[in-house]
């Protein structure tokens, strides 16, 4: 497997937005993610493969040599390392892919500001514990996180919590559930991680693959 680069991406966007970076390096993927039940799609390049992993499990599989490189949220990257920098991942490329912000949202009818200025405890429920402990202690507001897996825009809907740390995009999911943006956390956008041992190893393959890269990034 020595000569093989094995590139991890996950379905859905980042496959999609993945694509056009991975053309600009010579290389098309043979199969559609979405029509096919593989989860090792070969390429037009015998020597480079992708696996195809849930965005969450993107760096443990890079970090621990199960791929070479990969494409990652910035949110997946911060949740993963716990607030510290995983060793053994370089993260050489922000690809500006699969863009979004980390924001807190709350029900309309509650007053988040007034919340804040006055010192409340806010239930925040969230999957992204981490980035939500560091933002409101860098803020100074006291709250109790509620660690979910999905569908937090119910939280605040059923009295579970009063506000959620969650990705925005279109704004449309807040939307329908009648939450609305009160605090913008950060952007996010999706990088490019390799295995530094790789990046040693099999830097004849890597560099210009990761330079064909750099050259795409939309601007
Ligand atoms: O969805 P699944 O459970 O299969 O896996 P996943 O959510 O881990 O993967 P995927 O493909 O949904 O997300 C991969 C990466 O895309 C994330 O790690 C983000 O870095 C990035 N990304 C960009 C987004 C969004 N935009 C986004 N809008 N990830 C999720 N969303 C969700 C958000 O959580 C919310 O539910 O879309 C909804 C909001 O979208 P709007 O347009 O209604 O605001
Ligand atoms: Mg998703």
């Amino acid at each position: 497997m020595n000569d093989t680069i094995t590139l991890a991406l996950s379905k859905g966007r980042i496959f999609e937005e993945t694509l056009p970076l991975l053309a600009a390096a010579g290389i098309e993927v043979g199969e559609d993610p979405e029509k096919s039940r593989k989860l090792i799609l070969p390429t037009n390049r015998p020597d480079v493969r992708v696996v195809l992993v849930r965005a969450t499990d993107v760096p443990t599989y890079v970090q621990y040599g199960g791929a070479d490189l990969g494409v990652a949220g910035l949110d997946v990257l911060l949740e993963h390392a716990g607030g510290e920098s995983a060793t053994g991942l370089y993260q050489p490329l922000d690809l500006r892919i699969a863009c979004c912000r980390m924001s807190v949202a709350a029900r309309n009818d509650f007053d988040y500001a007034a919340a804040v200025q006055q010192g409340s405890r806010i239930r925040v429920a969230t999957k992204y514990t981490h980035i939500a402990r560091q933002h409101f202690a860098d803020k100074g507001v006291h709250v109790d996180l509620i660690k979910l897996y999905g569908s937090m825009e119910l939280a605040p809907l059923t009295g579970l919590a009063d506000a959620i740390v969650d990705l925005v995009s279109t704004g449309s999911t807040l939307r329908a559930n009648h939450l609305v943006e009160v605090e913008q956390i950060m952007p996010i956008s999706s990088r490019l991680v390799v295995n530094q041992a790789a990046l040693k190893l099999k830097r004849a393959a890597l560099r210009p693959l990761i330079d064909a890269f750099a050259g795409a990034i939309p601007a």
